[in-house]
């Protein structure tokens, strides 16, 4: 494991705990029961995905600690931008799961209105929604509102012109953002040695103007902590912050992904048997915080939240097809009507 990364959680090789100032017994539970619930899911899609009820599907095992420390740290005015990487973050702003697995079963049940829980919708294309939570960002200062935003990108976005741009544009305004860098070491089979010739991926920050972080992304009170200290400084006006989260992606890129060819065994190996929610879990039990009774009893409740979701999302009527041309143009093209005839002339066919 890498040195002179921001880290709280200890335990390994005799390294003290540490604790983070303002969390109290509830707040530290409440990181542990976000964990379980995005574990859970994470672990229940890729099931759902082995029995076809959902498709392919980006699996987040090992990053639910940079996720759930880095949303704990923001208050619910404050604006999310997942990527796919992030597709299940909603579940902690109140989003239930049944929209998120229909999302990933291609059903429009899965579309939701960013305004009602102030999380953008899920982003495909590499990047290209940090221009837009900059802009979002920077549109908050100019209304008077004090929300911030947080984007969620990969160490491969990095290598993007939508991220160039939009951390020029954040710096350059002071936009209030977060630029939050899951550095997982792979863009599919791309290692970061490949992705750039910069020591560290924070060390680009200095070229945005901004200051760049380098946390342990598996340890979900140091990834809180970081994301908290870049909230407060974009919420004074003091403009944006690039985190860079190191994590280790220890499984497939997607259920879609053979990473055998390319990944080393051993190092998955060790990642797995230090994987971020089993660390919290220890830490938690060593601060007398979590008895057996609890930790199963969170679990279970998970377990139930999933399988009512999948029900749920199962027991959708199909959508309509005309859904496929709305919420792209604020005035449609005339052409959308008799595309749509068309479309629904070979569906009923
Ligand atoms: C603009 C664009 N180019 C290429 C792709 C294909 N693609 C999907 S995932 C991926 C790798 C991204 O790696 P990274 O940014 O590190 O994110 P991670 O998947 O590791 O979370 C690529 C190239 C895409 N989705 N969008
Ligand atoms: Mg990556």
């Amino acid at each position: 494991m890498e040195q002179g990364l921001r880290r709280v959680i200890g335990g390994d090789a005799g390294v003290p705990d540490g604790e983070v100032a303002g969390l109290s017994d509830d707040d530290l539970l409440a990181l542990y029961r976000s964990l379980v619930l995005l574990r859970t899911y994470d672990e229940r899609s890729v099931v759902y995905h082995r029995q076809g009820r959902i498709g392919t599907y980006a699996i987040f095992w090992n990053h639910e600690a940079m996720q759930v420390g880095s949303v704990h740290a923001l208050e619910d005015r404050d604006w999310i931008f997942p990527s796919y990487r992030e597709s299940a973050i909603g579940l902690l702003r109140g989003i239930p799961a049944s929209t998120i697995l229909s999302w990933w079963r291609g059903h429009p049940a899965g579309w939701w209105n960013p305004a009602d829980h102030n999380v953008a919708s899920i982003c495909v294309p590499i990047g290209t929604h940090v221009p837009h939570a900059a802009g979002l960002a920077w549109g908050k200062r100019l209304n008077g509102e004090d929300a911030v935003a947080i984007v969620y990108f990969g160490d491969g976005a990095t290598s993007e012109g939508a991220f160039h741009e939009g951390a020029t544009f954040a710096g350059v305004l002071k936009a209030p953002l977060v630029l939050l860098c899951n550095n997982n070491q792979w863009a599919i089979s791309t290692p970061v040695s490949a992705q750039t010739a910069a020591e560290t991926l924070a060390d680009k920050a200095i070229g945005y103007g901004m200051p760049g972080v380098r946390v342990d992304g598996a340890d979900v009170l140091a990834v809180y902590e970081a994301t908290r200290d870049a909230v407060d400084r974009a919420r004074a006006g003091a403009g944006p912050t690039f985190i860079e989260a190191v994590t280790y992606r220890a499984a497939p890129h997607a259920t879609a992904d053979d990473p055998t060819p390319y990944i080393d065994p051993e190092r998955v190996e060790e990642e797995r048997a230090r994987e971020c929610v089993g660390r919290y879990e220890r830490y938690l039990r060593r601060a007398g915080l979590l008895s057996d009774e609890l930790a199963e009893g969170i679990k279970q409740g998970a377990l139930v939240l999933m399988r009512d979701g999948i029900a749920a999302a199962e027991a959708e009527q199909p959508g309509d097809p005309a859904l496929l041309f709305e919420h792209a143009f604020a005035e449609p093209p005339a052409s959308f009507g008799h595309e749509l005839a068309e479309l629904r002339r070979v569906l009923a066919g």
